[in-house]
C-alpha cells in the first residue's frame, strides 16, 4: 500500500538521520524532498506546498523538547505535518431515541455497496439495530447483490425491483421501517460514472426526502488526484459528514485520501481492506502517518515527547542531568522508556534508534520493571529522595516487604547509582542517550 509515498517519505527521513549537522540548507532539501515525494503521490498541490511551507518554518525556527534531538524532532514536525491534514480520529455520533439515517455517497464502483453491508455488520456487532434501504435503480442487479451481502450482516434490506424512483424507493423504505425502532438506517445509493451532473442531480433529490443525518462519502483509493474534485462535487451537493477510503489493500496511492479529507473537511472515519464483509478497519491518522513515514504507531513516542514537554518533568529532567536524581526519577526514566508496547515498535522504526533496542532485552527489562516497581514501592520517602540511606539492614527490609530476594533490591540499587552518574556524566539531553544509560542499548 502506497508504495511510491513511503519510499519517497522515508528516503527523505534518512537523508536527514544520516547527515552531519542539521542546517538550514538541510531543512530546505528535506522540504524539497517531501514536496516530491507528496506530488508523486497525487496529493494535492496546495497542501503539499502547505505542508513543507510549515515544516521548514517549524524545524528552523521550534527548539527541541527535552529529551528529544534535533533530527527527531524534525521527523516529529513532519509527522505533525501530514497527520494534521488527516484530522483526528473521527467515531459516529449517532443520536439515541431515534432513527438515524446515513446516505452513502459516491461514483460508480467506489465501494457503496460493499460498505453499507460492512458497516450494516459492525454496527450490528456494536449493539446498533440496523436496517438498509437499496436506492440504486441503474446497475442491473444491484439490490440482489445488496441483498446478499447484507445477508452476512443479518440486517434487512428493503428494496423495490421495478421502481426506477429512488426518491420514492427511499420514501417507502423510511415509511416501511418506521416504528420499528431501528438506530440506524443505511441508504445505498446509485454510482455513475459519466453524468456526474444527473447523479448528484439525484442525491440532491434523494437527501431532500430522506433528510439524513450523515452524509458518508465513500472513495475509491486508487483513484488519487481526482479525489479532490470528486469529494469537493459531492460536499457541495450534500454535505459530507465523514469519509470511507476503500481499496487501501491494493496498490492505492493514498495520497487521495488525503486530498478528500482536505476537499470537505471532513474526517476519515473507516478505510475499505477487501472484499470481504469483515474488511474494514477504524482509520486512524496517526497509524496512517505512521505507515507512511515507516515508524509503525508513532502515537507513543508523541504521547512521550508530550509528557517530557510539561513543567513537572523539565524539573525533573533537570534534576536528573544535573546528576541529582532520587529514587522516583529513576523510576520515572525507565518507565518512560518501557512503556514498550508502543514503544518498542517506534524505536526500532525511530531514524537513528533501529537495531538499539533488542527484543528480549525489552521484554527483560519489563519484568525487572515489575519487581523494581514492588520494591521501589516500599520504600520510605526518606529512602525514595536519598537512595543512599539504604544500608545492608534496610535491604534486608526491602526483601521483605517486596517479596523479592535481597539481591533484587541490590541490582536496583546499583542501576539507579550507574544511571545517575552516567547521566550526570553526559547531561544526557537525549532520549536516544537516556535509553543506553540505563542499560538498554
Ligand atoms: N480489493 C478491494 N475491493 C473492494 C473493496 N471495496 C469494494 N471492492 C470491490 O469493488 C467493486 C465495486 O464495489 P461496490 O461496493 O459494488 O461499489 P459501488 O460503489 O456500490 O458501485 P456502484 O453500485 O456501481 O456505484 C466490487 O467488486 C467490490 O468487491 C476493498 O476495500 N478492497
Ligand atoms: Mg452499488
Amino acid at each position: 500500500m502506497l508504495d511510491s509515498l513511503k519510499s519517497g517519505l522515508r528516503a527523505a527521513i534518512k537523508k536527514i538521520v544520516s547527515s552531519g549537522a542539521v542546517d538550514e540548507a538541510l531543512i530546505k532539501e528535506l522540504a524539497k524532498d517531501v514536496q516530491r515525494a507528496l506530488l508523486q503521490s497525487d496529493v494535492n498541490v496546495k497542501f503539499v506546498f502547505e505542508i513543507t511551507k510549515n515544516l521548514e518554518e517549524r524545524s528552523l525556527k521550534e527548539t527541541p523538547p527535552p529529551g528529544l534531538s534535533r533530527k527527531d524532532h524534525i521527523v516529529k514536525i513532519l509527522y505533525d505535518e501530514l497527520a494534521k491534514l488527516l484530522g483526528a480520529e473521527d467515531e459516529f455520533s449517532f443520536k439515541p431515541g431515534i432513527t438515524n439515517k446515513v446516505l452513502m455517497l459516491g461514483i460508480q464502483g467506489s465501494g457503496k455497496t460493499t460498505i453499507t453491508a460492512k458497516l450494516a455488520k459492525f454496527l450490528t456487532k456494536q449493539g446498533y439495530r440496523v436496517a438498509v434501504i437499496g436506492a440504486d435503480t441503474y446497475r442491473p442487479g444491484a439490490l440482489t447483490q445488496l441483498r446478499t451481502m447484507c445477508e452476512k450482516a443479518n440486517a434487512e434490506v428493503y428494496g423495490e425491483e421495478s421502481n426506477k424512483d429512488s426518491p420514492d424507493i427511499v420514501k417507502n423504505g423510511l415509511k416501511h421501517f418506521e416504528g420499528q425502532n431501528f438506530d440506524v438506517i443505511i441508504i445505498d445509493t446509485a454510482g455513475r460514472h459519466k453524468e456526474e451532473k444527473e447523479l448528484l442531480e439525484e442525491m440532491t433529490r434523494i437527501s431532500k426526502v430522506a433528510n439524513p443525518d450523515l452524509a458518508l462519502l465513500v472513495i475509491d483509493g486508487t483513484i488519487g488526484q481526482q479525489c479532490y474534485n470528486q469529494a469537493e462535487a459531492f460536499h457541495k451537493t450534500v454535505p459530507v459528514g465523514g469519509i470511507i477510503i476503500t481499496k487501501l489493500d491494493s496498490s492505492a496511492k493514498g495520497g487521495g485520501a488525503l486530498a478528500a479529507a482536505a476537499a470537505t473537511g471532513a474526517k476519515i472515519m473507516y478505510i475499505g481492506t477487501g472484499e470481504r464483509i469483515d474488511d474494514l478497519e477504524k482509520f486512524s491518522p496517526t497509524r496512517f502517518v505512521g505507515r507512511l513515514l515507516g515508524m509503525g504507531d508513532i502515537q507513543a513516542l508523541l504521547d512521550m515527547a508530550k509528557r517530557l514537554e510539561t513543567e513537572g518533568n523539565e524539573e525533573r529532567l533537570k534534576r536528573i542531568t544535573h546528576g541529582k536524581m532520587n529514587m522516583e526519577d529513576f523510576y520515572f526514566q525507565i518507565d518512560e522508556a518501557t512503556k514498550a508496547g508502543g514503544l518498542r515498535n517506534i524505536l526500532e522504526n525511530m531514524p537513528g534508534m533501529s537495531g538499539m533496542v533488542k527484543e528480549d532485552q525489552l521484554e527483560q527489562q519489563e519484568e525487572r520493571m515489575e519487581k523494581w516497581r514492588y520494591i521501589i514501592q516500599s520504600m520510605t520517602k526518606e529512602e525514595k529522595a536519598d537512595p543512599d540511606l539504604i544500608n545492608a539492614s534496610r535491604v534486608k527490609r526491602l526483601a521483605r516487604g517486596s517479596g523479592w530476594p535481597e539481591h533484587e533490591v541490590k541490582e536496583l540499587l546499583k542501576a539507579y547509582k550507574n544511571s545517575k552518574s552516567m547521566m550526570k556524566a553526559s547531561k544526557g539531553r537525549q532520549l536516544q542517550g537516556m535509553l543506553r544509560k540505563m542499560g538498554l542499548g
